[in-house]
């Protein structure tokens, strides 16, 4: 007789973790879930059973994860981010799933390519760069960190535009990522929840008799969840990120259709799925206005509604929801959410105002990322009143509310009142959303030292002097386990076998390879690896874009968005000046370092300056490459579409990074992390992580150069004239006059007229004041360079200096305090 017992908890199935329990396992996924046989399957086929398969091997983790929260109801953290920029997936999740081995040996069997397949992978661009990839690297922490998390966003039918470039000028093409399928989503339409949008509000006499007001919207679509498993590393918790899809309320009107209107009878479902069809392509300035605000709300109306009426036990007690919730608002784009718990609380749930912002007010934690005015998000009071009008009149009440506050603190000071106003007047009456997120969050935070500093200071200045406590920084970090393990294998075996393979879950560890710095024999495998990893991008480059580059040079590398403030501008007048000085014979080409000058770069498609600066780059590196007498020499390598799987086998290879911002406008970076932990020293200036790489790594191992923050405030106020230094200093005059003789366009000067007069005249970002001292920490690099032990010696302690800047040491720092959530381990 079968015995009885008190476990009612039903089994999950588990998977045999072999060659051959993967094979059967691939062959089945193969044949009933592509429909096809071996002999006749695609690479497309393959790889979309392959993943498959893969994901089966993480089922019990995520099934087992989602188990013990609902036992145990901890706190989560609910991270909500308008980006995830997640890159491909394939290689984490065989990574998560320890199964790298196993599943390139049980290919092999079958005669499959395991690379070839991996390569079949179109990664999801669902951001537009630092900001929505550390995103990305928090939910892998987080997960690998066993703490209870959530990411919630949008699942853009089309993700950041792919680039291409024609005559050297760039032209974006639609992102379409789920052409040939997505093998890693799990779509959820019988749980689609209805989002409300127009309309008006009005007042009504309650059950209990008290005169309420409640929207009602004037039309509104369905949020679609999609859900993507968020595996952590070794056995850590499989985490949800959940991505939502818009769809309209009725498909079509049968009758309008029936009539023959085919048009006019599918209008209501574009309207409803353009919300979510495309990433906004911009990187710091807030566009197609309208339709972003419909994205923001929706995807935080969804959200809210998720974790209240599906994540919480039912009947929960909403009074307690701090204790099981904090919404992260990555930058401002989520900060509808705070009017939208309100409107739940006080409107559906009938709460008093007070006993509402009470709860929503332990809820949120915000954290900004920039330090660019224009790059603060305002929602004219128009637009958001016709859009959201409840929400419009909860924001005035917060505002009245924390107003009169203010009048309290600081009677006779109006002017300050109204400097801290959530609604601007000025230009247009609108809500300045990042004072919203202040007043509504526990803690505000910045991304690096400096910057949270600079918010302190200038940006938020009289909200830190009100608030002093509410202000913090928690300086970004990047994943080990993507851009170290397994972007650069060669790195982490040396490293592994130096050091154990401890590092990977705690970057800190690496500091075990320091005395490794003064060993002949590492460096000299260190060195081996970097040139295999050049040699690597090289055959990338040839095959991916037809660029040709010689492994033996220094790989300079520039890659993030193309911004003024950025100063690719600033290389590029390096390049143009040495091209200059050797073909003009003022220097000989045998002095020279051999260098590939190599960029990564998309411009927001507006941004006119911005992409006749690319274009510029292009035309510039054409003239260099094609110059017989550069070849091996000098060589500008900039393909087009950089993206993460690109940044993948790019940073491994560098040597220099390049990381030159203006300072006191990178808010951190995350790209200089990247390449300081695959051991390429920086040349860059006192801005954002820079500040504390060079602390950490030390001035000696880092090429620092330029204006500090002070100084550059200094110079602007006194009125700076960038023409001064192009009348003073010979080097720039001739490099400038050489870009605008048409040297670079075929003798045409209208071409780069634009960027060059643009330098002279304004040059926001003060690239030509600094560009003495960048050639002169140039010549410093050049000079490192060459002493090939050396330069080893400074690249090793880069890696072993810079355990600081794992992700995973973020997110204690935002747990610590910001979140105060603990780890729950799936089987615990
Ligand atoms: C970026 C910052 O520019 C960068 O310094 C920082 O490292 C990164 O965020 C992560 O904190 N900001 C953005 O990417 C950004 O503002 N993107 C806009 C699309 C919103």
């Amino acid at each position: 007789m079968a015995l009885v017992t008190a476990d009612t908890t039903p089994p999950i199935a588990t998977r045999e973790h072999t060659v051959d329990g993967f094979t059967r396992e691939f062959l089945r996924e193969l044949n009933f879930g592509q429909g096809v046989d071996l002999t006749r399957a695609s690479v497309n086929d393959k790889y979309l059973a392959m993943a498959r398969t893969v994901r089966h091997y993480l089922m019990t983790r995520w099934i087992e994860t989602l188990r013990r929260q609902a036992e145990l109801q901890a706190k989560s953290v609910a991270y909500l981010s308008a980006e995830f920029l997640l890159g491909r997936q394939l290689d984490n999740a065989l990574l998560a799933s320890d199964l790298q081995d196993i599943v390139r040996e049980g290919l092999a069997n079958l005669g499959i390519d395991l690379d070839e397949l991996r390569e079949a992978e179109v990664e999801p661009g669902l951001g537009n760069g630092g900001l929505g990839r550390l995103a990305a690297c928090f939910i892998d922490s987080l997960a690998t960190m066993n703490v209870p998390s959530i990411g919630y966003g949008i699942r853009y039918e089309y993700g950041i535009f792919q680039q291409t470039f024609v005559d050297g000028r760039q032209v974006e093409k639609p992102d379409d990522w789920l052409r040939l399928g997505s093998p890693w989503e799990f779509p959820h339409p019988e749980a689609a929840v209805t989002v409300g949008f127009g309309g008006h509000v009005e007042q009504y006499q309650a059950d209990d008799g008290v005169v309420r007001r409640r929207w009602v919207p004037g039309w509104s679509v369905l949020g679609v969840p999609y859900n993507y498993m968020v595996p952590g590393y070794a056995k850590g918790r499989v985490n949800t990120l959940r991505l939502w899809s818009a769809r309209a309320t009725h498909a079509f009107d049968l009758q309008i259709f029936n009539s023959g209107d085919y048009a006019e009878a599918v209008r209501a479902q574009t309207f409803a799925e353009n919300i979510s069809k495309v990433l906004y392509p911009e990187d710091s300035t807030p566009q197609g206005k309208e339709l972003r605000l419909q994205q923001q709300y929706f995807f935080v109306a969804c959200s809210i509604k998720d974790f209240v009426d599906q994540v919480l036990p039912e009947g929960y007690d909403l009074h307690r929801l701090p204790e099981r919730i904090v919404f992260q608002l990555n930058d401002t784009h989520p900060v509808i959410a705070v009017p939208e718990l309100m409107r739940v609380l006080v409107d559906e749930k009938g709460w008093e105002w007070d006993e509402a912002w009470a709860v929503t007010k332990q809820c949120f934690a915000y954290t900004c990322h920039t330090l660019l005015p224009e790059a603060l998000e305002v929602w004219p009071v128009e637009l958001l009143g016709r859009l959201l009008p409840r929400h419009l009149e909860i924001i005035y009440r917060i505002n009245d509310e924390f107003l009169a506050e203010l009048r309290e603190t600081y009677p006779n000071d109006e002017l300050r009142v109204r400097r801290m106003s959530i609604i601007a007047e000025y230009p247009v009456r609108a809500v300045r959303m990042a004072y919203l997120a202040t007043v509504a969050a526990t803690k505000v935070n910045g991304v690096a030292e400096l910057h949270s500093q600079l918010l302190r200071d200038k940006v938020l200045d009289d909200f830190a002097g009100y608030w002093p406590d509410k202000f913090t920084n928690v300086t970004n970090g990047v994943t080990p386990r993507r851009f170290v393990k397994l972007s650069n294998p060669g790195l982490s075996d040396l490293v592994t076998e130096a050091i154990g393979d401890g590092w990977v879950t705690d970057l800190d560890q690496l500091s075990g390879l320091e005395p490794l710095a003064d060993d002949a024999e590492f460096r000299r495998r260190f060195r081996e690896v970097k040139q295999a990893n050049k040699r690597r991008i090289t055959d990338v480059l040839a095959a991916r874009d037809g660029i040709e580059v010689h492994p033996d040079t220094m790989f300079d590398v520039m890659v993030k968005r193309l911004h003024e403030y950025k100063r690719q501008t600033l290389k590029l007048l390096h390049i143009v000046s040495l091209y200059e000085k050797v073909t003009t014979g003022k220097i000989r080409l045998e002095d020279v370092t051999p260098r590939t000058f190599a960029f990564g770069a998309k411009a927001a498609p507006g941004y006119v300056l911005a992409k006749q600066i690319i274009h510029l780059i292009n035309a510039v590196g054409s003239t260099i490459n094609s110059d017989p007498a550069l070849e091996g020499r000098l060589t500008v390598a900039f393909p087009a579409n950089y993206n993460v799987t690109l940044a993948e086998t790019l940073i491994p290879a560098a040597d220099l990074s390049e990381q030159i911002s203006l300072a006191g406008k990178e808010a951190s970076g995350t790209g200089n992390m990247k390449f300081m932990l695959n051991g390429a020293l920086t040349i860059g200036t006192d801005d954002g992580a820079n500040v504390e790489i060079r602390r950490l790594v030390g001035d000696e191992n880092f090429f620092l150069f330029g204006l500090t923050e002070p100084q550059v405030a200094e110079l602007v106020d006194r009125g700076y004239h960038p023409s001064a230094y192009y009348e003073t200093n010979e080097d720039l005059r001739h490099a400038l006059d050489l870009i605008a003789s048409g040297a670079f366009s075929g003798g045409d000067r209208a071409v780069f007229e634009p960027v060059v007069s643009n330098l002279l005249n304004e040059d926001r970002f003060l690239a030509l004041a600094d560009f003495q001292a960048y050639v002169d920490a140039q010549a410093r690099v050049d000079e490192a360079y060459a002493d090939t032990e050396d330069w080893t010696r400074r690249a090793v302690l880069n890696v072993a200096r810079g355990g600081f800047f794992s992700s995973d040491r973020s997110m204690r720092d935002y747990i610590d305090g910001i979140w105060h959530t603990h780890p729950v381990p799936p089987g615990s």
